[in-house]
């Protein structure tokens, strides 16, 4: 088994170092400066052709989506430890989260992080930012109605965490932290307390 995983501190990858930490799998992990010219440069582009993060190559394997990789790992390398399987009662609850951090909110946390903090001020379109923003309360509020009085998604920790978790470090870190309710926020916090959180985010290159 040769696995290994290009990881961009505070990207996508770090759900994947983080899955890697919880899941006891080992892959050799090489940390880079984020440097965004380097990611769209041709060297970059020969491990992943779309100039983003995460990549993960399992010995001639290569996977680009970092929600296909942490259950890639969980399944193949881990027993499907912190995943799902039909058997499972919760298989339903678990995809829709597992998919929701990506697919059903990403996209407009990314517009919101765009709006209020990437994009140089005379290029952010106020109307946009205001759509991102109740787009993305409209997920937060899903997130917290389901949370009720659980400590995670699901009955226990899982790899739906992960997924659903790095949206909301990400909503923290670009200054946007105002928008999580004090649940949600209490989610967070008991997240990223775990161990392999701590040890994932002290990765530095
Ligand atoms: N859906 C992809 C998204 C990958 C992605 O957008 N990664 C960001 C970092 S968190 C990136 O590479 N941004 C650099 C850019 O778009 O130029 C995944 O989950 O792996």
């Amino acid at each position: 088994m040769t696995l290994k995983l290009i990881h961009f501190p505070q990207t996508r990858s770090l759900r994947v170092v983080w899955a890697l930490e919880e899941l006891g799998v080992e892959a050799e992990i090489e940390t880079r400066l984020l440097d965004r010219q380097y990611l769209k440069g041709s060297e970059y582009k020969n491990l992943n052709p779309l100039g983003k993060t995460p990549v993960f190559f399992d010995g001639d394997q290569r996977i680009v989506e970092s929600i296909a990789i942490i259950e890639y790992i969980a399944k193949k390398y881990a027993g499907g430890r912190l995943s799902r399987t039909p058997e499972d009662d919760d298989f339903g609850a678990y995809l829709q989260w597992l998919n929701f951090g990506e697919a059903g909110m990403g996209g407009y946390v990314n517009m919101l992080i765009a709006q209020t903090a990437l994009l140089a001020e005379d290029q952010r379109i106020p109307a946009m930012k205001i759509w991102a923003a109740r787009e993305t309360e409209n997920c937060l509020s899903f997130i917290e109605q389901s949370l009720g009085d659980n400590d995670y998604l699901l009955a226990d920790f899982s790899l739906a965490d992960i997924s659903v978790v790095y949206l909301l470090f990400l909503i923290k870190i670009t200054g946007n932290g105002d928008i999580l309710s004090e649940k949600t926020a209490a989610y967070f916090r008991r997240a990223t307390a775990r161990d392999a959180w701590r040890k994932s985010c002290a990765l530095a290159p």
